[in-house]
């Protein structure tokens, strides 16, 4: 039996392994052989790419769930079964059951044995809802199948699902439950052992329950990896957990500010962020010898147009190695998602069915500017931010500095420029150029106004 499993891309996508599809693979029964296709590395043309295999396996979120429709759909056509996992059938199972044959809404690590014996004997289910797993049973992820050579050179590797917090954007307490849950720290302790030394931790969260993560990265100290994760402001208040976080390899932490404004912060439900405390936090993490790469989000609805202006001027001060801007995006299964919705201000509530979904974004109406100002002024903060007068302002090199800041900050900025003028100025696109256009969406540009809707933001001072 051939079992085929596939990560299709959006434009947002990064050249890193999907390590959900590399634990069914290490799932599967060694019987049956498992093809890893991943549409980042080279993008999936259905005239191409589509084979006769036994069962097909698609890993969705909301960004790639368009995609994942039509590859679904392509290989439906010619008879093999198509099987959709991930965050967006788990948020959307009956609308990714009326693309496939079988969905497993929830993590699939318990189920999938029995999904692969049930299509074996020719009675695969339809809907397929499985318990949360218990992490001390999770395998290591099958990495051999991960043999792209445009991989960044970083290892995947889990700890821990789920999240107690009550962001309203985000999905994880709801597709992955409302309690952390931990894998032993020897399990792994001794798949760390097995790789080299670059890590990336693909958790929400590295740090935020010390009493599990002291304990891990004491134990890592002795591996000499160097890491990088995604961390919470909460995690690292405190000196002892960020000079625990160095010892044990800590090179660089993406940080979810999500804004420099208190009000918003605490609209969002982001409550363990404190914008008053930003600078000092990353002045300490530097003196570590451990970069930032601050993400913000715009479209909230405490946002003015000023917002755009005052973050990126923020961001420069805080000295952040790099920084990410997003578009409020209501995903869904979210509290956002519901809120906007019973408020009437979705404008396109299935956005993710359009083809051209990221062109078209935001896809609500925001409450203080129009659609378009937020849009503009997204644009405009990536620009700034990535202009070469705020490349050199930002720079900093101290004592500890790693070689992430030192020899990695000027290129990794140079193509962070390069990113902000092509696809987020430019539109410059990957993977839409392979699909045909949508014939029935709404027009992409944003054109309703939200009451007191603001004029589009001025160029920053330090734009060049
Ligand atoms: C690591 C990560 C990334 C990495 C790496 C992505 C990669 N190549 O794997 C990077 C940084 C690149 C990234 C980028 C983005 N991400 Co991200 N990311 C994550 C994170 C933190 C962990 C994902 C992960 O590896 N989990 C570990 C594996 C084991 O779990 P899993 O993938 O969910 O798989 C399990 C189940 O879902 C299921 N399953 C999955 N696939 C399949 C397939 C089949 C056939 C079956 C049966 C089951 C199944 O079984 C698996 C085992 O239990 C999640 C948060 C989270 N906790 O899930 C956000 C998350 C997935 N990301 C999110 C977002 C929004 C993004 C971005 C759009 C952000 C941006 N603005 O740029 C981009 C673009 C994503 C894209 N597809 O293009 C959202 C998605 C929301 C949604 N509804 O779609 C999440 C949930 C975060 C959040 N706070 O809401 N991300
Ligand atoms: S944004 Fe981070 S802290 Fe907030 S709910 Fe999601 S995973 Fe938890």
């Amino acid at each position: 039996m051939q079992l085929e499993l596939i990560a299709p891309a959006s434009e947002d996508s990064t050249y890193l392994p999907r390590m959900g599809l590399g634990i069914l693979a290490a799932l599967t029964p060694p019987d049956v052989e498992v093809l890893y296709t991943d549409d980042v590395v080279r993008p999936f043309d259905v005239a191409r790419d589509v084979k006769d295999v036994d069962l097909v396996g698609i890993s969705v979120d909301s960004k790639t769930a368009r995609r994942s429709y039509d590859i679904a759909a392509a290989y439906r056509r010619r008879g093999v079964k198509v099987v959709l996992g991930g965050i967006h059938p788990t948020a959307m199972p009956e609308e990714a059951l009326e693309h496939a044959d079988a969905v497993v809404a929830g993590e699939a690590d318990v189920v999938w044995p029995e999904v692969l014996a049930d299509f074996r004997r020719g009675e695969l289910g339809r809907l397929y809802r499985p318990e949360l797993p218990d992490l001390a049973r999770m395998p290591d992820a099958r990495r051999d199948l991960f043999r792209s050579k445009k991989y960044i050179p970083f290892q995947v590797v889990q700890t821990m699902r789920g999240c107690p917090y009550p962001c309203e954007f985000c999905s994880v307490s709801t597709a992955n439950g409302k309690t952390f849950r931990f894998r032993p720290v020897a399990h792994v302790v001794r798949e760390l052992e097995s790789l080299g030394k670059l890590v990336l931790f693909a958790d929400d969260n590295v740090m935020i329950h010390p009493t599990y993560s002291r304990p891990l990265f004491e134990a890592m100290t002795p591996l000499g990896k160097h890491w990088i994760g995604q961390c919470s402001l909460a995690a690292v208040k405190e000196l002892a957990n960020v000079k625990l976080m160095a010892q044990s390899g800590c090179k660089a932490l993406f940080i979810g500010f999500e804004s420099i404004d208190e009000e918003t912060v605490r609209h969002t439900g982001k409550r363990q962020n404190r914008p008053a405390a930003y600078r000092d936090i990353i002045a300490m993490l530097h003196d570590h010898g451990i970069s930032v790469w601050g993400s913000f989000v715009f479209g909230f609805d405490t946002d003015r147009p000023s917002v755009f202006e005052r973050t990126v001027e923020e961001a420069i001060a805080m000295k952040l190695t790099m920084a990410s801007f997003a578009l409020l995006t209501p995903y869904p299964g979210t509290p956002l998602y519901a809120r906007l919705l019973s408020e009437g201000r979705l404008t396109d509530p299935r956005w993710w069915l359009r083809r051209d979904h990221d062109a078209g974004s935001p896809y609500f109406v925001p409450r203080h500017m129009s659609r378009e100002t937020l849009r503009a002024g997204w644009v405009q903060a990536w620009t700034d931010f990535y202009s070469y007068r705020s490349i050199w302002d930002r720079f900093t090199v101290r004592a500890a500095s790693s070689w992430i800041q030192t020899l990695g900050y000027f290129p990794l900025n140079l193509l962070q420029r390069q990113l902000a003028h092509h696809k987020i100025a430019g539109g410059q696109q990957r993977h839409r150029a392979h699909v045909e256009p949508e014939p029935s969406s709404p027009p992409p540009v944003p054109a309703v106004a939200a009451p007191g809707a603001g004029a589009a933001p001025r160029r920053l001072p330090i734009a060049r």
